[in-house]
């Protein structure tokens, strides 16, 4: 028997709202590279890139949301129509659909049209979505089988039960399987895989991730149901040989670092620093961290190695709400970090959520008011969303606000239907959001840092401490 031509869809959403969607989905390309090591045809195919997409502000992503809802309704919009002819040019026997929460229902519909094709390609779904609603995932009749958590190794051995004809009921969905234990196992991701490379930046190409989970408990984030609460970390061999071949075949000169949490481990951040400072490449990287990780030690040394972006994650300019939500930090110290990063000379970005159902009108002010005062070169503004299984989705479930699980298509960080608001009267809310969003648009024209800009030669002038 011939092995099976097997294609992974990263379906569409911020494409329909003509939004860029930055980097290329990682995960399909570990799966897909792990599979072509295994000798298998396969391909990946992101729809979220085309052509006359841009960078939005926060207001505009608000008002074009109901384009991707429009999208969804129309079937013969040309995003559609482009991906039923790439399925018919690629053939494909067994299709992988990936699937975040606000994609449930663009999944579906992907997976709608490979059955229109041709009803006897096998369709598979999986991502953090069906993960989480794994048992209703069969009802849809679109989807063959279902893969829950991490996707390399399980996806592997659907192939091979697929080509031993050995499936039966009760294997069209794998949940069982431990989590890798070593993230070196784990092939490059090989660019190569993508259908349409020629769609994406040599930044986009710089995506790396250089671990998987986080041992934090924000009580809105759904990382330890899916990653399991703990952290695994790739090799910093590893992830310089990841630097090398990028920067030397697509000539990558920024790298973003897609981790949960970066900067983490205090002393793996320097060795990385060290090590990338030995091989004396050129090139920049883009961290994430929390407040509470920052220290003077690890920003020189990140510094040195060409660190020219941290975006860290704030949340809260309300000490009440802050631990709400389990963030275990506090605004003098948020201050203090914010103090360091100035000082630094890293350029950073700073993220904020408004709408926990614990929030007030005051507290919201405060989220906006602390926002100002430590002027971030970046601010990001996204409305809480609540993901399933997490604390803050089961505290609603008491004052029924809660999306479902089939209508997530609705709910996303800038969709104009986020409501989880009790203490605030909707309409109220929809203005606070209005007001809030401009302002935060106001702070990022301020520094006129609009994507692709913001962190060239970055040369803030020191603010002194608060
Ligand atoms: C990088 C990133 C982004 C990038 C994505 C870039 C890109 N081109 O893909 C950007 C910044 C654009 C982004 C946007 C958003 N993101 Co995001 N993002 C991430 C982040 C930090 C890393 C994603 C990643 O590459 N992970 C690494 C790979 C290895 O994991 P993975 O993708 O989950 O894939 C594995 C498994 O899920 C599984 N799998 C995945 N797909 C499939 C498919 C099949 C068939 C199978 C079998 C298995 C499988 O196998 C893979 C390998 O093990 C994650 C957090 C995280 N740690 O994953 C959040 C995360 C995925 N994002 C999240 C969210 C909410 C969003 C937004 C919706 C935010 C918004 N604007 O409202 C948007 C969605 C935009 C859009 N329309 O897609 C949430 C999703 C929660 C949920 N329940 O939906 C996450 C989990 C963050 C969080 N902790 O809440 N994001
Ligand atoms: S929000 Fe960030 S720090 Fe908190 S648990 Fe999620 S990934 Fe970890």
């Amino acid at each position: 028997m011939t092995k099976m031509r097997i294609l992974l869809i990263e379906p569409p959403c911020e494409r329909f709202k003509g939004m860029i969607t930055p980097y290329f989905p990682v995960g399909l390309l570990n799966i897909a590279t792990t599979l072509s090591k295994y000798g298998y045809e396969v391909k990946v195919y992101d729809t979220e890139k085309g052509i006359n997409t841009e960078y939005k502000n926060f207001q505009e992503r608000l008002l074009s949301y109901d384009y991707y809802l429009q999208g969804l309704e129309n079937d013969n919009h040309e995003i559609w129509l482009e991906i039923q002819k790439i399925i018919k040019e690629i053939e494909p026997n067994l299709v992988g659909i990936s699937a975040v929460s606000v994609k449930y229902k663009s999944a579906l519909k992907v997976g709608k049209i490979v059955k229109s094709i041709d009803k006897d390609i096998k369709v598979v779904v999986g991502g953090i979505h069906p993960t989480m609603y794994v048992d209703s995932m069969l009802k849809e009749k679109v989807f063959d089988f279902v893969i829950a958590g991490e996707g390399e190794k399980k996806f592997l051995k659907l192939v091979k039960m697929i080509e031993k004809g050995k499936i039966e009921d009760n294997n069209r969905v794998i949940t069982e399987g431990d989590y890798i234990s070593d993230l070196d196992f784990l092939p490059i991701p090989d660019r190569e895989l993508l259908i349409n490379k020629h769609l994406f930046s040599s930044n986009d190409l710089g995506a790396i991730m250089t671990s998987r989970g986080c041992p934090y408990k924000c009580m809105y984030c759904n990382s330890k149901i899916f990653w399991g609460g703990k952290i695994r970390f790739r090799s910093i061999e590893n992830v310089i040989q990841e630097i090398k071949l990028i920067t030397q075949k697509y000539k990558v000169k920024q790298i973003s670092f897609i981790d949960d949490v970066f900067i983490n481990d205090k002393r793996r951040t320097i060795n990385f620093a060290k090590a990338l400072c030995k091989e004396n490449i050129n090139v920049n990287f883009l961290a994430v961290t929390r407040p509470d990780l920052i220290d003077k030690e690890q920003l020189e040394s990140l510094k040195k190695a060409g660190c020219n972006y941290i975006k860290v994650g704030i949340e809260s300019g309300s000490e009440a709400i802050l631990k709400k939500i389990g963030r275990n930090t506090s605004l003098e110290l948020i201050k203090k970090s914010i103090g360091l990063l100035n000082d630094s000379g890293i350029f950073w970005g700073a993220f904020f959520i408004i709408g926990f159902p614990y929030e007030t009108e005051e507290d919201i002010y405060n989220t906006l008011n602390f926002m100002k005062a430590i002027d971030p070169p970046y601010a990001t503004l996204s409305l809480f969303t609540p993901y399933p299984q997490t604390k803050i989705f089961n505290d609603l479930k008491s004052i029924n606000l809660l999306p479902t699980e089939d209508n997530y298509e609705k709910y996303d960080h800038h969709s104009p239907y986020n409501y989880f608001s009790p203490l605030i009267e909707r309409n109220r809310f929809r203005k606070l959001v209005e007001e809030v969003m401009k302002e935060f648009d106001a702070q990022n024209e301020k520094f006129n840092v609009l994507r692709e800009k913001f962190y060239s030669q970055w040369n803030r002038q020191q603010k002194g401490n608060f």
